[in-house]
């Protein structure tokens, strides 16, 4: 086929491929949600509602990107691990970074009203992405290490400052010259004191964020089916690792056994 004259700025076009045999992570992270929190109600300082909407929207890019062997997630950012060996879009970085957060964006909008029923959405809510390489299994544990640790920081200043304001009656800035310079074990002590908190007791989604797993299950003799499965535990210790021994293995999804109640995600699809 002839090639119009135009054809030469093709060569302009630059793509970036992920270094082989490295875990790649894709990050995403709403863009202003403190103003989108505010503006649409959430509850401080977590929203279960706002929490489950971005674990929804994770495990639907977990359905698309079957490459994902874990994601986690917690506030308004969720963090997605491709297996070392992935060869999706031959392991094109702009490719992946913008797939996933688009998927992302637009499931979280699709899914809105299912955990929103009574709050208009009042304006498109857009996600950054940002793509970290990691060359070793210990790098990959400790970046998820490193941001759960984050939640746990977070979440003990977060409730610390917004109990002294809605409860206590402070102002914003006295709550955080309050809180300033304070040490874990001093909001902990805060909070019992203060307020009946007992920090430990605070539901595991909020102390610990969101981990998504790919999961077989038999559902009671009529099939196996994958889904994807959200724990609210320790990712950071050795435990976590051996009980989910197909991770790091890249292998295929581990399997669970189906419980009365059990928590899961699966495609959701318009009928
Ligand atoms: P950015 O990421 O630089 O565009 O700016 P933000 O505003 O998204 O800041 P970021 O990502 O550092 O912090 C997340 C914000 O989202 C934080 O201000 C609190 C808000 N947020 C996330 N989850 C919840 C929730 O469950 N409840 C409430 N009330 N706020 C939340
Ligand atoms: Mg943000
Ligand atoms: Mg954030």
């Amino acid at each position: 086929m002839a090639k119009s004259n135009f054809e030469y700025v093709r060569d302009f076009e630059h793509e970036t491929r992920c270094l082989p045999n490295t875990w790649i992570v894709v990050r995403i992270d709403g863009k202003g949600f403190h103003r989108f929190a505010d503006l649409h109600d959430f509850v401080k300082p977590n929203d279960t509602r706002g929490l489950t909407l971005m674990a929804r929207a994770a495990a639907d890019v977990m359905f698309e990107f079957t490459d994902v062997i874990i994601s986690f997630g917690h506030s308004d950012e969720f963090s997605f691990v491709f297996r070392k060996n992935t060869a999706v879009f031959n392991r094109r970085a702009e490719k992946l970074s913008s797939l996933v957060t688009s998927l992302f964006s637009s499931s979280y909008v699709f899914h809105w009203n299912d955990h929103f029923p009574d709050t208009k959405l009042r304006y498109p809510p857009a996600f950054d992405s940002r793509i970290v390489l990691y060359p070793t299994d210990e790098n990959m544990k400790d970046y998820l290490s490193w941001r759960q640790a984050d939640v746990h920081v977070n979440n003990l200043y977060n409730l610390s400052f917004w109990s002294l304001v809605l409860k206590g009656g402070l102002k914003p800035c006295e709550a955080e010259l309050k809180l300033r310079g304070t040490l874990a074990s001093d909001k902990n002590e805060l909070l019992f004191q203060e307020f009946g908190i007992n920090y430990n007791q605070e539901p595991p989604m909020f102390r610990k964020g969101t981990t998504l797993l790919r999961k077989s299950v038999d559902f009671l003799g009529k099939g196996k089916r994958t889904i994807v499965m959200p724990y609210y535990c320790d990712i950071i210790k050795k435990d976590f690792w051996d009980t989910h021994p197909e991770l790091l293995k890249q292998g295929k999804a581990g399997r669970v056994e189906f419980h009365e109640g059990m928590e899961f995600f699966e495609i959701k699809k318009c009928s």
